[in-house]
């Protein structure tokens, strides 16, 4: 069996619910590095201990101790992994332009997708009031952005749809975490997610049939289990978005659902 690499494990902090850790574990998982989960409740995310690593109150974040590192934000971990743990470029290019363009794109996912994706699920179902201009706004973005990526792709030749060069990169697998939550965000069936957008369908179903983020889905239950939540992120005993939705506006804890 090969040693690990690197020799220590890294330690990820992750609220199992949310897509953001997701992001994190997915680039570990598929370049097979030595890391050790930290789960802890979302409840305890604005909270000690997750508040010294993380003065912001977000995860993921990473605490590296082969180079004494500790780093959050999904995008600034994505840069230092690929830096320093993907020296064979598996999932990203050392050539002048693909490299400016991967970064660019991972600069997209974390303010194009994160905030709005974040924004249309936290007006859907977990803000105390319904502001449907709210919703559509934030509905009307995730298409508008989703539509950038179709276009992009569908210029692509057939055997090299990925957002730079003609393989997956980092920059790709950014964008899967918080899409694979969509249906959900949007409250929409899978086709009408999709709707209109063929070469994201089958760029996002590419990386989702991956078994670096099948793992991810794994892991991510049995933490949700241990947590008492069901995989949407709501309280076990509670049956439906609706009846959540009921408690959040009488002023129950809400905490476990939010990203
Ligand atoms: N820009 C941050 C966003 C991280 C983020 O929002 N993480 C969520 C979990 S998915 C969180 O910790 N939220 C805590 C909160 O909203 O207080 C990143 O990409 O790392």
């Amino acid at each position: 069996m090969a040693a690990p690499y690197p020799p220590k494990p890294i330690r990820i902090w992750v609220t199992p619910p949310g897509p953001n850790p997701w992001k994190a574990v997915f680039l570990f998982e598929e370049l097979g590095l030595n890391y050790e989960l930290k789960p802890f409740r979302f409840d305890d995310v604005k909270k000690k201990p997750f508040i010294d690593v993380n003065p912001n109150g977000r995860t993921p974040a990473i605490e590296d101790p082969n180079t004494n590192l500790t780093l959050w934000e999904s995008g600034a971990i994505y840069q230092y992994v690929i830096e320093v743990y993907d020296k064979e470029n598996r999932l990203a290019y050392d050539s002048f332009h693909e490299r400016h363009l991967c970064n660019q794109w991972l600069h997209f996912q974390m303010s194009g997708q994160g905030p709005y994706w974040g924004q249309a699920g936290w007006f859907q179902h977990l803000h105390h009031e319904k502001i449907p201009s709210a919703v559509e706004r934030y509905c009307n973005e995730i298409r508008r952005v989703l539509g950038v990526i179709e276009r992009v792709l569908a210029d692509k030749p057939a055997d090299a749809q990925w957002l730079v060069g003609n393989k997956m990169t980092f920059a790709d697998m950014a964008w899967l975490p918080w899409n694979f939550r969509l249906s959900e965000v949007m409250l929409l069936s899978w086709d009408e997610v999709w709707e209109g957008l063929p070469h994201v369908r089958a760029w996002h179903e590419k990386m989702a049939a991956l078994p670096s983020w099948q793992r991810c889905i794994e892991i991510r239950g049995r933490l949700m289990e241990a947590q008492g939540l069901q995989w949407n992120g709501v309280p076990k005993g509670i049956e439906t978005f609706t009846e959540y939705e009921k408690k959040i506006a009488e002023g129950e804890d809400t905490t476990a659902l939010q990203h």
